[in-house]
């Protein structure tokens, strides 16, 4: 056991001296009280009968990941010196495993450090003195705060029920195997139960609209099928930065064997500059006017693949209509003009997109003709109110070019790859309580839920009973920084008689944080045992291990909880006696039981081997859907791909219509509202933070400064020259920051980094540039979803 190497780690790790697996435990009296040793299948024996620990102990270099919310999982190597970790490296060169992907720590993985030991970090349990929002906190003991949540909790639930109870969303903790979230609705459902949410706002409005295309959202493939591919389509994607599990692994690999990229996004990310060979910029919210004419092209060009048309799809053309449906709502009647009279021709989508009409053409003669390509649509174009018919657009496209189902095609937006489920995660017993709300519908639950109604989103009843009363927000920011239309969401928390006792635990002090009437100091990821899962993207595990104690009295939401669930009598059912440790122990076993083929390790061979890569790539989407269609009907109400969606007409709402094709977004390029906001603002992922979470780390604030993207042509006609301080505003907020001038972003749109924190000055006015002050909470047709990306603005010198 002793010799045995870690798989993937270096002999020879660069930055110190290294030290052998043997060496280290022969080091063991010197390092018994390094924590990490704990969980390693290191013998007690073993240790005892070390020799003398050398003068200086050397770092160890443990292999382990974040659990951050961060698109990747990256293998970071945290070397470990006397209960301090000193150094953050990454995966080396020559721990290269041909099994897994290459995923070596981002410009944030390698700042993590900064992250954990920074001095604002808080330190102690802390209650609210001052008005709601003001950010004046008193220190507090931990049991004072546990005893707040048990009487609050049992008070409110006494007086207004269960589903006066709420969980945020909790993004910065959905990472990994276990949270103190999952803990928070277990112990929830074991008392009662809460009202639930749902919604991805990452890509809920992309997974509510491919089912009608498809009957499911699982249209992934692993991109390990792309390697032949000639064409890909980058749509509204910017891996280089967003990472979204390996990436990079696979598009650097099939950048050097020749595949051709092109990226079609209003902003030259950094994806573009460093893979496409084209960048086609085009206006937000217009990108099915675009592939409408690409249709339009195709099919002009008798380049549509017909066989493959006229076995598998529905509502191509009058002769695949559906039943009991009127003539002229085929897509070629809609892209001809057949009823409302209008082609949809690359010069009608330049007028709309700004995409010059040749680009279109030749853009559209590349994919029909490139056999075969993969159109890759990210989540960006899907967080704007078109966003629904922007994710289905492209499944129209995939699927009249043959491209479904095939080795190196994509069927749709990137998204999960079949049924996969990793770890199992803690049980959480069934919540009493049917309702569910949007999570666009959070701030109208807390200031009047009797108002939120099916239509906007309320599942499971037909009215809620309750408003939120008592809120708890653990690993997110979503409070006020990362919500939409933050100063409406604000004033709504504000209110003290809303809202009765809100629990934030975090790192920081968050924008949304100082809303708490209780903030509780949350340990980091190295402070406590994990599992490190990759999103439905990816297919890997890595074992997140505690790696230092926790300073000051920082505790684990699960150690908070574990008291709170003491003081309401329900401390054994709510633990079953397991640390931390031992549930992550438990939920190996129970993951091993429940995939028997997975040849998952046990718990102990975790703890040696790291990283388990699962089974089931290579994956195509639909494949057997394809070659054996008689026994794998597509699950549709018709079996077939269904290009026209019977189910979509039936709802006969303007904003979602059958065909998904371009109609003029709310507050787009076509709203009279641009009269007064003449420029469309979109915001972006950025490398130096995921989400909000590092923010205040300064390492990643020295990457990036958060400025204003601005074309020079709409700068010129304001007047502002480069690092000029300027309003940014709308009807909603203002904020003032500087101008970055550049051809990176096409004219008529400016755009901003998400995450920044929301930093109001004595006007009211953000200096921090949190995009939220001006977005809106407009909520998606189908999806009842988020649409952060759709907004008009106007730019001033301040
Ligand atoms: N570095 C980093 N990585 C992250 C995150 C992070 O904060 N930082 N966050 C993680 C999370 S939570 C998520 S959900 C994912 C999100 O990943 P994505 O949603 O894919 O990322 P975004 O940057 O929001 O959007 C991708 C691109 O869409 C473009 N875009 C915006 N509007 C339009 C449009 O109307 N049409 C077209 N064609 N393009 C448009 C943007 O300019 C941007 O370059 O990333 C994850 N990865
Ligand atoms: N304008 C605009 N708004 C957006 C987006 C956008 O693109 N543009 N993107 C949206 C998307 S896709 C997402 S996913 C959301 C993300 O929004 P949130 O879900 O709010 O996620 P973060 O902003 O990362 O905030 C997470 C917080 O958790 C804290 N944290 C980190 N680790 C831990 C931990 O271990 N325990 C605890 N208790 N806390 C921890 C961090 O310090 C941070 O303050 O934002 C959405 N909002
Ligand atoms: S922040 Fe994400 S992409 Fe960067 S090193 Fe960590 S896991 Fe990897
Ligand atoms: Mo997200």
């Amino acid at each position: 056991m002793s010799t045995r190497k870690i798989p993937g780690s270096d002999p020879a790790p660069l930055g110190g001296p290294s030290l052998s697996r043997r060496q280290f435990v022969q080091a063991g009296s010197a390092l018994m009280a390094v924590p990490f040793l704990a969980g390693r299948s290191v013998s007690a024996e073993a240790i005892n009968t070390a020799a003398p620990s050398p003068a200086v102990p050397a770092a160890q270099i443990v292999p382990t990941c974040s659990t951050f919310d961060c698109g990747g999982k990256c293998d970071i190597r945290a070397h470990v010196e006397q209960g301090m970790v000193t150094r953050i490296s990454t995966r080396p060169d020559s721990a290269l495993d041909p099994q897994m992907p290459i995923m070596r720590a981002c410009v944030r993985g390698r700042g993590y450090r900064k992250f954990v030991y920074h001095p604002d970090r808080l330190k102690y349990p802390m209650k609210r003195v001052g008005k709601r929002g003001e950010g004046k906190f008193e220190r507090i003991s931990w049991d004072e705060a546990t005893t707040m949540i048990a009487d609050n909790l049992t008070r409110i639930t006494a007086q207004y029920g269960p589903a006066a109870r709420f969980a945020h969303t909790n993004t910065a903790v959905s990472g990994g195997t276990f949270s103190g979230d999952k803990m928070l609705r277990r112990l929830f459902n074991l008392t009662g139960g809460y009202l639930e949410h749902y919604h991805s706002v990452s890509m809920g409005n992309t997974a509510a609209a491919t089912p009608y295309t498809y009957g499911t959202a699982a249209s992934g493939s692993t991109l390990d099928t792309l390697a032949d591919t000639k064409l890909v389509i980058l749509w509204g994607h910017n891996p280089n930065e967003t990472v979204f599990g390996h990436t990079n692994h696979y598009y650097q690999q099939m950048k050097a064997n020749g595949t051709r990229f092109v990226v079609v996004d209003p902003r030259y990310s950094d994806t573009a500059a460093s893979l496409a060979d084209e960048w086609i910029p085009l206006l937000p919210t217009t990108d099915n006017a675009l592939m409408d004419a690409m249709m339009y092209v195709i099919i002009s060009e008798n380049l549509h693949d017909r066989a493959f048309i006229d076995r598998y799809t529905l509502g191509f053309d009058e002769a695949s209509m559906p039943e009991g449906v009127p003539p002229n709502e085929s897509l070629v009647a809609y892209l001809f003009g057949l009823k409302d009279g209008i082609e949809k021709t690359p010069q009608w989508a330049e007028k709309i997109t700004r995409v010059p009409a040749q680009t279109i053409l030749q853009l559209a003669r590349d994919y029909a003709t490139t056999k075969p390509a993969a159109l890759i649509q990210g989540w960006g174009p899907q967080r704007h109110n078109s966003g629904e018919r922007a994710a289905r657009g492209s499944t129209l496209l995939a699927s009249i070019t043959g491209n479904v189902g095939v080795r190196g095609g994509w069927a749709a937006g990137y998204g999960g790859i079949g049924n996969r489920k990793f770890m199992t995660g803690p049980e959480c017993p069934d919540n009493p309580v049917a309702a569910k709300i949007s999570i666009m519908n959070w701030v109208q639950a807390a200031d009047d839920a009797t108002k939120i109604t099916p239509e906007m989103g309320l599942k499971g009843a037909d009215r809620l009973q309750s408003n939120i009363r008592i809120l708890f927000s653990l690993g997110s920011n979503y409070l006020a920084n990362q919500n939409p239309d933050l100063l409406q969401a604000v004033s709504v928390l504000e209110d003290e008689s809303r809202i009765e006792f809100i629990v934030a635990s975090d790192l920081y002090l968050t924008p949304s944080a100082r809303y708490a009437d209780l903030l509780l100091p949350e340990t980091s990821f190295m402070e406590r045992w994990n599992i490190g899962e990759t999103w439905g993207t990816g297919n890997y595990v890595i074992l997140s291990e505690k790696l230092i104690e926790p300073d000051f009295e920082r505790r684990s939401d699960y150690e908070w909880l574990r008291e709170v669930a003491a003081k309401l009598g329900v401390e054994p059912q709510f633990s079953e006696g397991r640390s931390e440790k031992a549930w992550i122990a438990h939920i190996v076993e129970t993951t091993r039981q429940a995939m028997p083929d997975e040849n998952f390790p046990t718990f102990e061979e975790l703890c040696v081997k790291r990283q388990h890569l699962f089974k089931g790539a290579p994956h195509i989407a639909f494949e057997k859907n394809i070659n054996d269609p008689a026994n794998n009907p597509f699950p549709t109400p018709s079996g077939k791909i269904e290009l026209f969606s019977k189910r979509l007409y039936e709802m006969q709402h303007p904003e979602i219509p059958a065909l998904s094709h371009y109609v003029p977004a709310h507050e787009g390029p076509e709203d009279a509202l641009r009269q007064r906001y003449p420029l469309q603002l979109i915001t972006w992922k950025g490398k130096n933070r995921a989400n909000s979470t590092q923010y205040p780390n300064p390492w990643m604030q020295e990457v990036q400064e958060q400025v204003l993207w601005i074309n020079p042509q709409d700068a010129g006609r304001r007047g502002i020259r480069q690092g000029d301080t300027i309003r940014i505003f709308n009807d909603r907020g203002v904020m003032a920051i500087p101008a970055h001038l550049t051809a990176r972003i096409m004219p008529g749109v400016v755009a901003l980094q998400a995450g920044a924190w929301w930093q109001p000055d004595e006007h009211g006015v953000d200096r921090g540039g949190c995009p939220n002050v001006l977005t809106s909470a407009r909520i998606t047709p189908l999806a009842k979803g988020n649409s952060h990306q759709t907004l008009l603005v106007e730019v001033s010198k301040a």
